[in-house]
């Protein structure tokens, strides 16, 4: 397949890794100009990608979006003039509520969603290679965002072919939330603290943790999502053990003075949690934090 990685970041780069591993014929859509783009995962040998190449994108059977959040909509709004309406859109992000921003693309191409939880991390220098480290074992779930994306649960295969495990939803918004409720824990905690995933396993953490899932669960029950709170629990500690050695996107994002995704993680929850006047104050605290120190960054610039 022809596939282009449409902001290769830390997760971006690491499929794109594994696609050109499996076969197919990668390029990427990077920030920066230069017309290569090569990428060393785990310290092994650079393996180099063209970059920002129009032609790319004309061909393109899949573009796969790895972007931030709040970055979706201007990223494929860059490429647009390019794409061709056959062009199956793959967005790959934390957070919810990009669909509903999605607007045209939704009318036009098939449109698919995917949520992962690997762990990944991208140094910050500006030199060639790019330096990724597969930093967690995790899944990945796909699903369709629209009418014609579910026609393309064969991309199930090809995914799974490249970086298994990867599964078909025919649900994604329960895919979603399960993904949502670990970001909602995990990246607000480490990125106030500091730390890595896995200190949050440690019982300074386990009273603030319960409240942040009992909330959850009670949003999640009043969307009419089956939840059971043993079971959330159970999962998200399973994701800090599995990624305990990993930094969290928003840790890093913090650590970076980056805008961060909370307004689609805790901030999406808070709205869903408004609709149904549920008060979660322990959600309300965390993002209000996050919120501040976010803000803060960005003036000691
Ligand atoms: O999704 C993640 C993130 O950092 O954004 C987890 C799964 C928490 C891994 O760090």
């Amino acid at each position: 397949m022809n596939i282009v990685i449409l902001g290769p970041g830390a997760i971006g780069a690491l499929w794109a890794v594994k696609l050109r591993q499996a076969g197919h014929r990668v390029s990427v859509w990077a920030r920066q100009a230069d017309r290569e783009y090569p990428v060393s995962l785990d310290g092994l040998l650079p393996v180099n990608f063209q970059n920002h190449t129009d032609e790319d994108i004309r061909q393109a059977d899949l573009i796969f979006v790895t972007v931030k959040s709040w970055q979706i909509v201007a990223a494929l709004d860059s490429v647009s003039k390019l794409l061709q309406p056959e062009t199956m859109l793959l967005l790959m992000h934390n957070g919810m509520g990009v669909t509903e921003e999605l607007g045209i693309y939704l009318e036009t191409h098939p449109c698919l969603i995917a949520t992962t939880s690997h762990g990944a991390l991208k140094q910050e220098s500006r030199t060639f290679p790019v330096q990724v480290s597969h930093t967690g074992k995790g899944e990945t779930w796909i699903g369709a965002a629209n009418q014609a994306g579910q026609h393309c649960t064969f991309m199930t295969d090809v995914l799974n072919h490249a970086f298994a495990p990867v599964y078909w939803h025919h649900n994604m918004t329960q895919a979603q939330w399960q993904k949502l409720a670990v970001n909602c824990v995990i990246n607000p905690l480490t990125a106030i603290n500091q730390c890595v995933n896995g200190q949050l396993a440690s019982s300074e953490f386990t009273r603030q943790i319960s409240a942040l899932i009992t909330e959850i669960s009670r949003v999640m029950n009043a969307e009419g999502l089956t939840t059971d709170t043993g079971q959330l629990k159970k999962r998200i500690y399973q994701v800090i053990e599995n990624t305990g050695e990993n930094y969290s996107s928003m840790y890093q994002d913090i650590f970076r003075r980056r805008t961060t995704e909370i307004d689609y993680i805790t901030g999406y929850l808070l709205k869903v949690a408004e609709k149904h006047q549920i008060a979660i104050p322990e959600h309300e605290k965390v993002y209000h934090q996050i919120k501040h120190i976010e803000m803060k960054g960005k003036q000691d610039e």
